[in-house]
């Protein structure tokens, strides 16, 4: 039996279990906030497995909680084929980001059990945990151990706002499993991502085909002045970091934008001591997030936010302390997965192009342990990390139509 365009998902009963799954952890405005290792994170996984449960799927979990689930080939020894990607959200994130990657999974294997398909390699659909990084940084914490790149010990002891830690948090909600990470073998890693970016939409195309990746830099921030009082302190006596922050948020800013136009840069992240209108901040702690296609850019921006950053801080008289809190560099997808992922879109008739991931994903480290590659959607508006962000049922259809037929080929039907 081979792959036919007529062999299609079932695009209703995806987009229920999206619905469901965003009753989990809702934000406030429609969204979701179903930040990592939370109650809410717990309720999602315990959704999910029950779903591969009566799948017929059978479950492992890693150190990192990583989640793991199997149905098997016809060649038990045959290296699986993995699908999935991250059911966590930002605190005021979409429906979709990460979710239709894991939901876009087990709906593979919902609709090879209708077809009654067998498949040589066994398919495993994903969980990652921690894939968006803002309440444990760096992002991509899980896969990243999973490929090598950060100690575990290091990702346990990562903190939060609250100074909870990463490993306890994992303990807590029940999910730390007891497989060595890293251990299992692939043959091949896809990923289904809503594309979190204007492209697609604007192009009227159904399909990205990700040939690669931006790399990013996370530059963590402490500047160090000294708390006063607004009122009574003179201007030249004031040791202001606040003002610091400003200055070089500003630098950021300028920064990208003198390297247009494959080049982006923001600051997202900053925490204000002692956040009291009637006292000039002595300390603040925010993280510059640049990114580039292009990895001379990514490292010219660092090296000239270091330096500037610097001369600022002395400029001002306060302390600057500049941390590495997130990297990696650009990434070139797996030539045979983003073929895969082409062909299936033209044997299904889906409008494509290829397309650069302008965002980070737990794709981009799975990369490097096994050849990978990821299907984008169009969002409305490019609109993500908001809880506005939208898709149409049409478009989350489309994605995990190629998405099937890119996973069904590589795991190479046998009847
Ligand atoms: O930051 C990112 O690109 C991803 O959303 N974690
Ligand atoms: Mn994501
Ligand atoms: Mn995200």
């Amino acid at each position: 039996m081979t792959l036919t365009g007529n062999m299609r998902i079932d695009g209703d009963r995806l987009w229920d279990s999206l619905m469901e799954m965003a009753k989990i952890g809702p934000g406030l405005r429609g969204g979701n906030n179903r930040q990592t290792l939370t109650d809410e994170d717990g309720e999602g996984r315990q959704l999910f497995k029950s779903w591969c449960d009566a799948a017929g799927l059978t479950m492992g979990i890693d150190e990192m909680g990583n989640m793991f689930h199997r149905r098997e080939g016809t060649d038990p020894d045959a290296l699986p084929v993995y699908v999935g990607s991250h059911l966590d959200t930002q605190p005021t994130g979409g429906k979709y980001d990460g979710v239709l990657g894991v939901l876009g999974g087990l709906e593979i294997i919902r609709t090879l059990n209708d077809l009654g398909i067998k498949t040589k390699h066994p398919i495993v659909v994903t969980n990652w945990t921690n894939e968006e990084g803002t309440r444990f940084a760096p992002a991509m914490l899980a896969s990243g151990v999973f490929a090598g790149v950060h100690d575990q010990d290091w990702a346990y002891e990562r903190k939060d706002a609250k100074g909870k830690s990463f490993g306890d948090e994992l303990a807590r909600i029940g999910w730390k499993g007891e497989e060595k990470v890293g251990a299992r073998k692939m043959k091949a890693f896809f990923e289904l991502h809503i594309e979190q970016g204007p492209i697609l939409e604007a192009e009227n195309r159904d399909i990205g085909v990700v040939t690669h990746g931006q790399g990013l830099w996370w530059l963590q921030v402490t500047l160090t002045g000294k708390d006063a009082h607004t009122g009574s302190t003179p201007m030249k006596m004031r040791r202001n970091a606040g003002l610091g922050m400003a200055k070089i948020t500003q630098l950021v800013h300028e920064i990208a934008m003198a390297h247009q136009p494959a080049a982006v840069g923001a600051v997202g992240h900053c925490d204000v001591y002692p956040n009291s209108r009637n006292v000039i901040p002595g300390k603040v702690v925010f993280t510059a997030d640049f990114r580039s296609p292009d990895q001379a850019t990514l490292d010219a921006m660092k090296a000239r936010f270091e330096k500037e950053a610097r001369a600022i801080a002395e400029d001002l008289g306060i302390g600057i302390e500049i941390e590495e809190a997130g990297h990696f560099d650009p990434v070139t997808f797996d030539e045979g997965c983003v073929t895969a992922v082409r062909n299936a879109a033209d044997r299904l008739g889906y409008s494509h192009r290829d397309i650069v991931s302008g965002a980070g994903h737990d794709a981009c480290w799975i990369n490097r342990v096994a050849p990978t590659s990821m299907v984008m959607c169009p969002c409305v508006d490019g609109l993500s990390h908001n809880e506005d962000e939208d898709i149409t049922k049409e478009w989350a259809k489309a994605g995990a139509d190629v998405l099937f037929h890119a996973v069904v080929e590589t795991a190479e039907i046998v009847e």
